[in-house]
């Protein structure tokens, strides 16, 4: 049986700790699926077209595996995309106590309306104090992002500075 997993993300934008985790879990799944959700919760940058073309861009620039796709989901519950797709399982990455708390009530969710297992990635703690939050505000303020930031992305973010 094929091992097929989902890891869903704002990914406004994708950053290094993104990839690391995306990289992790490509390792560990016959299939992995990157998955583009709007989180209602938060002030959005980017579309959401433009979030899958900087991911698939950075996918390949840094030469990921292959086994990986990406796509975005507005029509319902996570769940039902990895019904959709045949995936039993989420990758989550925790970067501290205010992930865990964000994430465990939502990984016991997601089990009971689908049998839908999450597992959670550590980060790389090069990578744990980055977030697509920070890279916005630094953005915003003029900052230079690149140390945080997909070469693709932080090309991107230059020209629109210009
Ligand atoms: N190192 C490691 N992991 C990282 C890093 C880093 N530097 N930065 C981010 N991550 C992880 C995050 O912890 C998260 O697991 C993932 O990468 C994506 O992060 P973000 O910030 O891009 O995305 P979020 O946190 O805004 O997630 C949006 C979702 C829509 C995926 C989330 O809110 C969700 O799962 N919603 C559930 C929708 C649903 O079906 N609800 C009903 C049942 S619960």
């Amino acid at each position: 049986m094929r091992r097929i997993a989902v890891v869903p993300g704002s990914f406004d934008p994708v950053t290094l700790g993104h990839l690391d985790v995306i990289d992790r879990a490509a390792g560990l799944f016959d299939e992995l699926h990157v998955l583009v959700v709007h989180n209602p919760g938060k002030t959005a940058l980017l579309p959401i077209s433009q979030r899958v073309s900087l991911l698939q861009q950075a996918i390949v620039e840094a030469g990921l595996p292959r086994n990986i796709t990406v796509s975005s989901w507005s029509m319902g519950l996570l769940v039902d995309y990895c019904m959709d797709v045949g995936a039993s399982v989420l990758v989550k990455g925790i970067r501290s106590q205010v992930d865990v708390a964000y994430e465990t009530p939502m990984a016991i969710v997601n089990r009971n309306l689908a049998a839908v297992e999450t597992i959670f990635l550590l980060p790389n703690p090069a990578n744990a104090h980055v977030s697509s939050s920070l890279v916005r505000q630094v953005a915003a303020l003029g900052g230079d992002v690149s140390p945080y930031v997909p070469a693709v992305v932080n090309r991107f973010l230059e020209r629109a500075k210009a």
